[in-house]
């Protein structure tokens, strides 16, 4: 796909919204729900899988799966929370389970769910698996409070996992994304801290945290990540790019100065938290180049963009290397 011609006075635009957005929200629910909004997203067989968080009027969240064969509309929506909260064995758990990432590991055979364990000392990082969507179990916590916005890379390193999370500590002079290694998935370490939120005025500056899992291509890892400028008129949250190399993902090839995707519409705009596009996950069909990306709007409803794989990373080679 190439872009199309665009007047002079104009940013290029990757991304182009479903026409049908927002494609879900509370509305369609089976079961009482406050709010839905940023799912983990997959394909399995021929059915579209979301894994979306579910708000109740607790302000508590649980995750539940929704199957649509063309990934747009006829949702199938479990009739009751998928996984949910465990807090009696999982204690982490007490406040809720959110914003989970979904990543197929070919050489275990299953997909690994990162989502952040809402505890009462703050937001971690868990780990669960499932191979079906239907019955999941746990991994446990792998990183303590405050830490989120996790997800682990489909294949190891030599010997070791890799997963991209973002603590958070007091004091600290932002919030950054970081990369760890696991020779089990369960004990990480040699942390490095692989993006810096920026500084002053960029729209990024402050608090950055990854958005869908790494996709792999031929040019590197592919990484889309959310960036907070915070205004007189609250939170916004946007979207930018990171290339990270294939063999070394500690080393980022290529950094996007500029966002490519911010909040316009209506149900990006207005909603439980005012200016937020945050996607969790995103299906590549190799055949057509096409990436689908499933984003909460506002912290209200699930809504769908696509973008060619292809100009996303023409752009991205096109944008220097991380400045320290
Ligand atoms: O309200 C916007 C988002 O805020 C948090 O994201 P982050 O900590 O990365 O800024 C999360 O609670 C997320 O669920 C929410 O959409």
């Amino acid at each position: 796909m190439t872009l199309k011609p665009r007047p002079a006075n104009l940013y290029e635009e990757f991304f182009e919204r479903c026409p049908h957005n927002p494609i879900l929200t509370a509305r369609d629910w089976p079961y009482p729900a406050h709010s839905v909004f940023n799912a983990g997203a997959c394909q399995l067989g021929d059915e579209t899988v979301l894994l979306v968080r579910v708000e109740d009027r607790r302000g508590h969240s649980h995750l539940t799966v929704a199957r649509s064969r063309d990934g747009v509309s006829n949702w199938r929506i479990d009739p009751r929370p998928s996984f949910a909260p465990d807090p009696l064995t999982f204690s982490e758990e007490a406040w809720g389970i959110e914003d989970p990432r979904v990543t197929w590991v070919p050489e275990r055979g299953d997909w690994i769910i990162a989502y952040t364990a809402f505890s009462p000392s703050g937001p971690m990082v868990s780990l669960a698996r499932t191979t079906d969507f239907v019955s999941f179990s746990r991994l446990g916590p792998v990183m303590p409070p405050e830490d989120k916005d996790a997800a682990v890379f489909p294949r190891r390193f030599g010997n070791r996992y890799a997963m991209i999370h973002r603590p958070v500590s007091s004091g600290s002079s932002g919030a950054h994304i970081w990369l760890s290694f696991s020779p089990d998935l369960t004990h990480w370490g040699d942390h490095h801290i692989l993006l810096h939120a920026r500084r002053g005025a960029w729209w990024d500056a402050n608090k950055i945290g990854l958005s869908p899992p790494p996709l792999e291509t031929p040019d590197g890892w592919l990484l889309l990540y959310h960036g907070v400028r915070h205004t007189a008129g609250g939170c916004l949250y946007r979207l930018g790019l990171a290339l990270l190399d294939l063999d070394d993902p500690r080393q980022v090839l290529h950094r996007s100065d500029e966002w490519i995707f911010a909040p316009e519409l209506p149900y990006e705009r207005q909603g439980d938290v005012n200016g937020v596009v945050f996607p969790c996950g995103w299906i590549l069909d190799p055949a057509t180049d096409v990436l689908r990306i499933y984003y909460g709007g506002a912290d209200s409803c699930v809504a769908l963009a696509t973008a060619s794989l292809s100009d996303l990373l023409a752009y991205l080679k096109s944008c220097p290397a991380p400045r320290p």
